[in-house]
């Protein structure tokens, strides 16, 4: 195969720990093929004119970063406006969180052609593009506008909606148009290839030619679902390392005498953290016994602020945190520890494994690596309950964990006591399954699944 150029809003540099396990798996393979990552640099231009903006180049080892600022404009309707304030929402579920102004997607198509005529530049004939996410959906046709001929993939990080949900979106035809200039399209979950093998069945309308194979607009696109894993040992890896062990001690001798339930996430109004709250306040109520124990920790790491729902997030969750601390606490105890900050990657380990309950319960995700997170972290002999949304796609494969449907609160919290109150055996025997299948499909079978299944598409 040939050079691996990946192609993704954000890049990060890969020799960072702090980048996570996909930047590590990506930063591998292009390692390996002396490969090209490409995205925004992060930089907005406040004068900058739409459409344009600064190449940079950088060498990361044998990668070359290739990054592109952004103008003020283009930055406000092509990442706020169209990727965040329209994609996001509907592919979550949310129509009414949707701001459908129309001069957004101008702004997402203007980002796209800019992207691929920066990129064009830089590739090679025999390379392999693999594009990822809701930001770039329309990159391969730019590019193939532009004559580029390549083998293109693209991966969608979150889910894809049912048809009649993804055709509230005005250009909803169009994106779907785009996604058949690649020649494989990946999902996260079996549930997101269904919902667009119906929508190509119904609105396209496509042959199907297999199972995974759709053709339409004159060309063949092979679709299929492709989970996304964590970095298991170089999580294990952060697990030993200093910061995470002083954690874990730090926590366990806070928590000796008391339930330490944990809950990590970006805030972000998909990850049912108002709903969560709400169960956890069910649990004090129905199961007294946990009143002066059980401790939730709720990280919420800051994100996207400048969109409008996320500030109406913000204000809920304080209000919910107050009041049940309000209700509920005693002097010696408070029952929701709320962070709205970022906690730092190297010390994750060692708070999930402290913790004897992680609270994973998105309305809508599409996989969810806090939740392999949490289980690679834990001691087997001794670990942590996951309760787990059955609306995140990594429910499909975490059947041994307590799935729960976040809407439902008095289940949640009967849910979440049923976790706190399991045997050790228990424990351990789901512990035991879970953390095979977190490590059998990891992040790097799920790369190599991806790169093999493109590669193996004859060439355009
Ligand atoms: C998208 C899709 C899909 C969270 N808080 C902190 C922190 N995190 C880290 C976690 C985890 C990552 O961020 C979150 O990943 P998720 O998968 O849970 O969710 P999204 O950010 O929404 O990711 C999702 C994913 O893409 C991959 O395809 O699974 O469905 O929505 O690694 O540990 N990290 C640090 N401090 C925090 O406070 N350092």
């Amino acid at each position: 195969m040939g050079r691996l150029v990946v192609v993704s809003n954000r890049i990060a540099d890969p020799r960072k720990t702090a980048s996570g396990g996909l930047a590590v798996a990506l930063g591998q393979a292009l390692e390996a093929s002396g490969g090209l990552w490409f995205g925004w640099s992060g930089k907005v231009v406040e004068n900058g004119t739409p459409g344009e903006g600064d190449l940079h180049l950088q060498q990361a080892g044998r990668v070359q970063l290739a990054t592109v600022d952004l103008s003020r404009e283009d930055h406000d309707s092509y990442y706020l406006g169209y990727s965040n304030g329209v994609l996001w929402p509907v592919f979550h579920y949310r129509l009414d969180l949707a701001d459908f102004d129309a001069g957004y997607v101008a702004g997402y198509r203007r980002v796209n052609q800019m992207f691929a005529h920066k990129l064009a530049g830089l590739l090679q004939p025999d390379d392999v593009v693999w594009v990822h996410d809701y930001h770039l959906i329309p990159l391969a046709a730019e590019l193939r506008a532009m004559g580029c001929r390549q083998r293109m993939g693209f991966f969608l990080h979150i889910p894809l909606p049912p048809p009649l949900i993804l055709a509230a979106v005005p250009e909803h035809d169009w994106l779907i148009r785009s996604l058949f200039a690649y020649d494989l399209v990946g999902f996260q979950s079996e549930a997101d290839v269904s919902h667009f093998a119906r929508y190509v069945g119904t609105e396209t309308p496509a042959d199907v030619l297999g199972e995974h194979e759709f053709r339409a607009f004159g060309k063949t696109l092979r679709a299929q679902a492709f989970p996304i894993g964590i970095d298991v040992d170089e999580f294990l890896e952060l697990g030993a390392g200093r910061e995470s062990q002083e954690m874990y001690a730090q926590m366990r001798d806070e928590y000796s005498r008391r339930r330490l339930l944990v809950g990590v996430e970006r805030m972000d109004y998909s990850k049912g953290l108002p709903q969560r709250l709400k169960a956890f306040r069910q649990l004090l109520q129905s199961y007294p016994e946990n009143l002066g124990s059980a401790t939730l920790i709720q990280i919420a790491a800051p994100s996207r602020e400048s969109v409008d729902a996320y500030a109406a997030l913000r204000q809920e969750l304080e209000s919910l945190c107050g009041a049940i601390n309000g209700n509920f606490g005693e002097l010696d105890w408070m029952p929701v520890r709320y962070i709205h900050r970022s906690v730092a990657r190297k010390r994750l380990p060692g708070l999930y494994r402290a913790a004897s309950v992680a609270l994973v319960t998105p309305l809508r995700d599409g996989m969810n690596l806090v939740a392999k997170e949490f289980v690679a972290a834990q001691d087997p002999q001794d670990p942590g309950v996951l309760v787990l949304s059955r609306f995140a796609g990594a429910a499909e494969q975490m059947s041994e964990a307590l799935l729960v449907n976040p809407y439902d609160t008095a289940r949640t919290a009967e849910t979440i006591q049923r976790a706190l109150q399991m045997p050790l055996e228990e424990r351990q025997r789901r512990h035991q399954v879970l953390l095979a299948q977190i490590r059998a499909q990891d992040v790097h079978w799920w790369r190599e699944r991806f790169l093999a299944s493109l590669a193996a598409i004859p060439a355009p």
